[in-house]
């Protein structure tokens, strides 16, 4: 298949679309011919020149940039090199003639598994709507739906220097769910613990990712047709409790638990429905979730359980949250947003 350019027309001005080469399985390779292998120089980011192109204040622009999205070695691959985008290329309404993304979709998206699309999005007929023909929801949380420019989704956050799926399986957005499940951190005489500022220290269900080691919320994808709670259940038995490695009957008993915790008692104190800054994102092909935090009051339901990590998870804990935590993707800012709501402890640092 030969290059395309394309034109829109987007917020009174016209811009050239970049310019995109076949998705296929050798497609390291971007379109002036620089291979994935070869790590490009990378630019400086004058951020005076910062636009604000989306509408935004300056301050709220760069902190609505997803920089993990832009990492320079794409995760997982060690030769696949993300074209630079300095914070004022990274929105599409702003001109980058030297832009040259790195094409490419791993081998396992493209042999395309019962959770990956097929390799030419233009079999999708239903991108910004719920696909009835496979039961994928293919809406996006950002703004009013994602642009489609010559058949490909366009990620609303921007340029991250590599078209194509990467290791996503879906074109556009990835729905994912995950679970914030939240206790207050007590002492020896089961009195709560406070922090430096004053405040109630929380704790959170933590996993350690395989892939990476990171350190994330238990979450992960949702199946097509299945609803967030189901996903959620799934993903913190597999992942928080090892239920994979358990027998039929102990599933079922974990199973009956998280559905208590997670329908009938847990006290849900807010739901974040947004697009993450997974650093698997690429100009076509991008994470969100829908984040739900579950407080244990009193340390008596999921407070109690006894965690064993399992599946894609090598190790589970109650990490202590401050202001001091690293974690996968945007989970950091899920956390942060789950210390105001419940106003717990998050700095210790004199203001
Ligand atoms: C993150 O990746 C989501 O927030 C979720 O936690 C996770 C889903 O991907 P996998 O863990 O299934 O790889 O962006």
């Amino acid at each position: 298949m030969g290059h395309r350019v394309g034109k829109i027309v987007f917020k009174g001005c016209v811009r050239q679309s970049a310019v995109r080469s076949s998705i296929t399985s050798s497609a390291k390779v971007n379109t002036k011919g620089r291979t994935a292998s070869q790590p490009p120089t990378y630019l400086s980011q004058p951020q005076q020149q910062i636009s604000c192109a989306r509408n935004l204040s300056t301050k709220q622009f760069i902190m609505s940039l997803h920089m993990k999205a832009r990492c320079k070695i794409y995760p997982r691959e060690k030769e696949v090199f993300r074209c630079p985008v300095p914070d004022d290329k990274v929105p599409w309404s702003v001109d980058f003639l030297d832009y040259e993304p790195v094409n490419f979709t791993s081998k396992s998206v493209l042999s395309q598994p019962v959770w990956a699309d097929p390799p030419d999005p233009s079999e999708i007929q239903a991108f910004n709507t719920v696909d009835t023909s496979c039961n994928v929801n293919r809406k996006t949380y950002e703004g009013k739906g994602y642009e489609v420019v010559d058949g490909y989704p366009r990620n609303p956050r921007g340029r991250t220097g590599v078209t194509g799926r990467g290791c996503l399986g879906r074109w556009g957005p990835n729905h994912a769910a995950d679970p914030i499940v939240t206790r207050w951190k007590r002492d020896e005489n089961n009195e709560i613990v406070i922090g430096g500022d004053g405040k109630p220290v929380l704790q959170f269900v933590s996993v350690q990712r395989r892939d990476n080691g990171e350190w994330a919320l238990p979450g992960g994808m949702v199946d097509p047709g299945e609803n967030r709670t189901a996903t959620l259940i799934r993903e913190f038995g597999e992942e928080a409790l090892n239920s994979l490695e358990k027998t039929d009957e102990e599933k079922q008993k974990i199973k009956r638990m998280l559905t208590d915790l997670f329908v009938n008692k847990g006290e849900v104190v807010y739901i974040i429905k947004d697009m993450l800054n997974d650093p698997r994102n690429t100009d076509n092909s991008w994470m969100e979730t829908k984040a739900i935090n579950f407080h244990d009051d009193d340390g008596t339901g999921v407070g109690a359980f006894q965690l064993h990590a399992g599946d894609d998870a090598q190790a589970v804990q109650w990490k202590d949250i401050d202001s001091g935590l690293e974690l996968y993707a945007s989970h950091k800012d899920f956390i942060k947003e789950t210390v105001k709501r419940r106003n717990a402890h998050w700095d210790s640092s004199p203001v």
